[in-house]
């Protein structure tokens, strides 16, 4: 590719195409545990493309998004250069992970105070916009309202809490009446050059949601993730201490969870993965 290098993610690259246009390559790696393997999950960066053009199609009736193109390998994305908001926008459906730590420590996330009583993974009695920093090393960090509202500014930041619940919203009730729980989303959102808010970067993918199968949803403790669950079972068995370099992974473990990316796809997108390998185009009609 001629196309210039400008940022990697832990499973993700992105090139400048002009200077208003980005190229993102979505690549086979899978992480677990925060720790990228040295497996591939073949096809796994072409489901989790198609399913956030599949979304772009779909939510641009709610906001305008980065979309220009699927590219025909499925897994690269067009996408119109934006000036990026300094916050990741979080929405919760459910309580569970660092939300729920937070409920636990405070009865509240993001200065959303919340009943008491809440078992992990309970559905939220409505969406919250729990908004986080961007960590350059290590975790985000959940933010208060306030905060957040003084990153981007007060008008900004009720435009984005309105859209990112509204989108939520959206996706949610579509995948659960597919059999999937979105228990929570990030999204990042631009600016285009005239000031509108456009989201970016991915959505409603697995990495960048917590995905899980509705007919297991049993609160009370944390729920198996719909993709990553059968390399976290085995990854559990190795007695791996969960730091780098993570271990290889077996061919079941591999086919088995290509299966659980596909089998994602097909369900939330009705459309089969083999249409998609086709022609990618097709998630956006
Ligand atoms: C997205 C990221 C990835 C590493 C920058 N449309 C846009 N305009 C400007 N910047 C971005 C986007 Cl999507 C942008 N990221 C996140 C993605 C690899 C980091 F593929 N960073």
């Amino acid at each position: 590719m001629s196309e210039t290098h400008v940022a990697s993610g832990k499973v993700r690259e992105i090139y400048a195409l002009d200077d208003e246009r980005l190229l993102l390559v979505a690549s086979d790696r899978i992480s677990t545990f925060d720790v990228v393997l040295p497996t591939e999950i073949p096809d796994k960066g072409r489901v989790l493309t198609g399913l956030s053009g599949f979304w772009f199609a779909r939510t641009m009736q709610i906001v305008p998004n980065h979309l220009l193109a699927l590219r025909e390998d499925g897994r690269s994305t067009e996408c119109k250069r934006l000036e990026m908001l300094p916050i990741e926008c979080v929405v919760r459906g459910y309580i569970t992970g660092s939300g729920w730590k937070d409920y636990l420590a405070s009865g509240a996330v993001s200065g959303h105070r919340l009943r008491e009583g809440l078992r992990e993974s309970d559905r939220l009695p409505e969406p919250i916009f729990t908004p986080s920093t961007k960590a350059q090393t290590g975790h985000d960090e959940n933010i208060a309202r306030d905060a957040a509202a003084e990153l981007v500014g007060r008008t900004c930041f009720a435009e984005v809490e309105r859209v990112a619940i509204a989108l939520y919203e959206f996706a949610s009730e579509h995948a659960e009446t597919r059999g999937i729980i979105l228990a929570d989303t990030k999204f990042e959102f631009g600016l285009d050059k005239d000031g509108v808010l456009v989201l970016a970067d991915e959505a409603f993918t697995p990495d960048s949601s917590r995905f899980w199968p509705a007919d297991e949803h049993e609160p009370g403790h944390g729920q198996p993730s719909f993709d990553k669950q059968f390399v976290r079972d085995y990854c559990e068995t190795l007695g791996w201490d969960k730091t780098y370099p993570g271990p290889e992974l077996p061919d079941d473990v591999v086919v088995g969870t290509r299966a659980r990316y596909v089998e994602a796809f097909e369900r939330l997108t009705g459309i089969s993965f083999e249409d998609y390998i086709d022609n990618p185009g097709a998630v956006l009609r």
